[in-house]
């Protein structure tokens, strides 16, 4: 087996390159420049492994080893390759490369597998840039909506559907990236676990039982900006305090759910923003996620009726809240899962089962294939940010168990 560490580790660093913030982690966000170049990067190294390559009417960059039976659906294999800001080089990146360091095996070991095997890099996984997260896993999966593509914007309020035209996509099109049904056979992605799990038990690779769910809402407070120094605290309508008691609220209300459901406030943008302004206006992000759907609901509706009472008339403030993104819990597929623990264990490769709390492409793949994710470590647990690490050997050997799965499912 030809699986070679130095050559992911250069692909990593090659394509960490297509870089807006050089000097402070890696930014790649979706229809930018950055993101053009990673693409034609890919679609060379793709095509010098011997795959066919289509970009899909997202941007989706799709290569294709087409089998003795063309005809069969395929194995895929894929993840994303754009990135939070100032996040990591490994987190989507090393799913995108473990494929094409097994495409390169696969055809230096000039095997021919009877289905095609199919090696999918994503765009707009994490949704940075417009806030729509999952975003070509969900035109592939046949769950991106026209209305999508208008209603979402980034910080200069460029839609998707403007930012994909400008990119030299149709954006007219995008209802064809949806996949046929029965166009694949599987889809296994590798990942980077994102947590501390693996690096705290020394595990080479994670099997994940299942993704978490997630609610991404925008929340706005609405109070009244006024002087900070001759406005008395008895007669204020301060936005900020009002959005800090949520994240107290949302800190509480998943916690007590006791089954590591999480929740986080990750942005806050206060205005006016003078020292000497009571805020009037408070716009903050609620990320919720859980493996159970109960608690998911439990705690946004908990925090939206703690979000009333805060709010109430006497006080001043008003708020209104948008959900952006709110995607189920999904159990990963059983036979590939035994599939994956027993090539692991014919490598001689430690594997845990385990959950993900970081959402992935996967589930919504899962949504129209059977679909698998293979975990490896992340040092200190560190991701979406530049101390983001995983060794070559760690990728190496997650490479070599997507190599030996793709091998047994796409059948000599
Ligand atoms: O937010 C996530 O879990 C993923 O990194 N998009
Ligand atoms: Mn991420
Ligand atoms: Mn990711």
């Amino acid at each position: 087996m030809s699986i070679d560490p130095n050559r992911i580790l250069q692909d990593i660093n090659a394509l960490a390159a297509f870089n807006a913030t050089p000097n402070n982690g890696v930014t790649r966000f979706t229809y930018t420049p950055q993101h053009k170049a990673a693409q034609q990067w890919l679609v060379q190294r793709m095509q010098q492994a011997g795959l066919t390559v289509q970009i899909d009417p997202v941007g989706v960059v799709v290569g294709r080893l087409s089998g003795k039976d063309p005809s069969l659906a395929a194995v895929a294999t894929g993840s994303h390759y754009d990135t939070v800001g100032h996040g990591g080089r490994y987190d989507g990146i090393a799913g995108v490369v473990a494929g094409l360091e097994v495409a390169r095996a696969l055809q230096e070991e000039g095997f021919v597998p009877q289905r095609p095997v199919e090696f999918i890099a994503t765009v707009a996984e994490e949704g940075s840039r417009f806030g729509h997260s999952l975003f070509s896993s969900q035109a592939m999966a046949g769950l991106l909506q026209k209305h999508d593509l208008a209603d979402y914007r980034d910080s200069n309020g460029i839609t998707i559907e403007a930012a994909m035209a400008q990119f030299g996509l149709d954006p007219a099109q995008f209802a064809k990236a949806k996949r046929a049904p029965g166009s694949l056979r599987c889809f296994l992605e590798l990942h980077i676990e994102q947590g501390p799990v693996l690096d705290h038990t020394g595990e080479d690779v994670g099997i994940v039982e299942a993704i978490v769910g997630m609610k991404e809402l925008t929340v706005t407070i609405t109070g009244k900006a006024n002087h900070a120094g001759a406005t008395p605290m008895y007669l204020r309508s301060d936005a900020l305090l009002a959005a800090c008691r949520m994240a107290l609220a949302a800190e509480e209300a998943a916690i007590r759910e006791q089954n590591g459901t999480v929740a986080t406030v990750g942005s806050l943008q206060v205005e006016p923003g003078g020292f000497n302004i009571v805020p009037g206006r408070a716009v903050f992000t609620l990320d919720i996620r859980s493996v159970s759907e109960q608690s998911l609901e439990r705690v946004s509706q908990t925090l939206l009726e703690r979000l009333a009472q805060i709010c109430h008339a006497e006080s001043g403030l008003s708020f209104t809240c948008e959900t952006k993104v709110d995607v189920p819990p999904v159990k990963m597929d059983p036979s590939l899962r035994q599939l994956l623990t027993e090539q692991a264990a014919k490598l001689g490769l430690s594997a845990r089962q385990m959950p993900s709390g970081a959402g992935h492409d996967a589930q919504m793949m899962a949504t129209f294939t059977p679909t698998a994710m293979i975990f490896v470590p992340s040092q200190d647990g560190r991701s979406h940010c530049p101390q983001e690490y995983t060794s070559p050997l760690q990728l190496a050997n997650g490479t070599k168990l997507l190599y030996a799965a793709i091998q047994q499912l796409s059948g000599r």
